[in-house]
């Protein structure tokens, strides 16, 4: 049996395979269930006791042995001598499938860009905040309506902390950091404690602008915001100024655009006036710069924010803003075009 044994490790040592199909036969004939190698293990119960133990052992060597020449010869046909895989490398890949950016990014990164090619930079700050931040910093009477807890979600009963309802906190602490010239855009979530229907939700998404330097004027408002109208809607594309209320601003006002859609005819999505609302704005408050420690008497500045939600409906004719916050990939892989 030893003998039988040692002849056979000899043999297998040197087995060559010319093709796979080769090697697919010597593990047939060598380690199958029915192969060489078994048929010895069928044999070992013949064995005399005494020799059990090194007959056994011999076995299980030559077994590994075995096993490992098969694995060994089966290697060499996973890269052959020319260097080949045996894989067709000029076949097409499997196709992946692109993800796609969220519409809301896609237009707030829009903003962002129209905005920097005038030299606003990006800022960003906390979605918790306090009363002064959101509030009292930015002009807000002390009875003011928006401070209710109706309007505003307050966080574990203390008033003084509470979820921003508008990304001018991040303006406030900006302007408390840095002296002007400030020239920056404020994109964030913000949150209102509103009944969620097709129009408004209790999460949303704003970008705000801010400019804080000497002698900054409505003029410089109204060139800088009718330069954005016309990047984000088109070259042809018109603005105009109502006179509105803000807190912190003063003047204000609310600035329309001319209906992308129908170019100013009248569609049902402008409701036949020709203009769409888009964002409010202002002079910033003096009240609002004293509050951050910067003279009022030196400088001015403008203000303006605008509600992403709103503009990605217009840009993409999205009917309910319900869509945004529900990830059904029907509606997000509609995106996959935008940038
Ligand atoms: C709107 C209107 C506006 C501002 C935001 C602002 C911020 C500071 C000072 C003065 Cl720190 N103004 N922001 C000004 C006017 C309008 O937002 O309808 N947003 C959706």
């Amino acid at each position: 049996m030893l003998d039988k044994i040692r002849a056979l490790l000899n043999e297998i040592e040197v087995l060559k395979a010319a093709t796979r199909e080769e090697v697919e036969e010597l593990r047939i004939r060598y380690i199958s269930k029915k192969g060489v190698v078994n048929q010895l293990f069928t044999e070992f119960k013949d064995v005399a006791p005494e020799l059990k133990k090194e007959v056994g052992k011999s076995l299980n060597d030559l077994k590994e042995a075995a096993q490992q020449k098969i694995n060994q010869l089966k290697e060499s046909f996973e890269t052959t001598c020319d260097g080949s895989t045996g894989l067709d490398l000029t076949a097409p890949g499997d196709s992946i499938s692109m993800g796609s950016r969220h519409p809301l990014a896609v237009v707030r990164n829009r903003i962002i860009d129209i905005f920097a090619r005038l030299g606003f930079s990006v800022a960003e700050g906390p979605e918790i905040e306090d009363d002064w931040h959101v509030f009292s910093a930015l002009n807000f009477a002390p009875e003011h309506p928006a401070r209710d807890m109706q309007d505003t979600f307050f966080i574990e009963k203390n008033p003084d902390v509470l979820l921003r309802t508008h990304t001018s906190s991040v303006q406030i602490r900006v302007m408390e950091r840095t002296q002007p010239p400030i020239r920056a855009i404020f994109p964030g979530r913000v949150f209102r404690n509103e009944a969620i229907s097709a129009r408004s939700h209790c999460i949303f998404h704003q970008v705000e602008g801010l400019y804080v330097d000497e002698n900054v004027s409505f003029a410089d408002l109204k060139q800088t915001l009718l330069y954005f109208a016309k990047e984000l809607f088109g070259e042809e594309t018109q603005i105009r100024l109502r006179p509105s209320y803000f807190p912190f601003t003063e003047p204000s006002a609310e600035m329309d655009v001319s209906c992308s859609i129908c170019g100013g005819a009248g569609c049902n999505v402008c409701k036949y006036s020709g203009w769409l609302e888009i964002l409010g704005c202002g002079m910033v408050d003096p009240n609002v710069l004293e509050a951050c420690n910067i003279d009022s008497q030196k400088y001015t500045g403008f203000a303006f924010g605008m509600g992403i939600e709103r503009i990605a409906m217009l840009l993409y004719g999205i009917k309910d803003i319900r869509h945004y916050f529900e990830n059904d990939l029907r509606f997000l892989r509609q995106f996959k075009a935008a940038l």
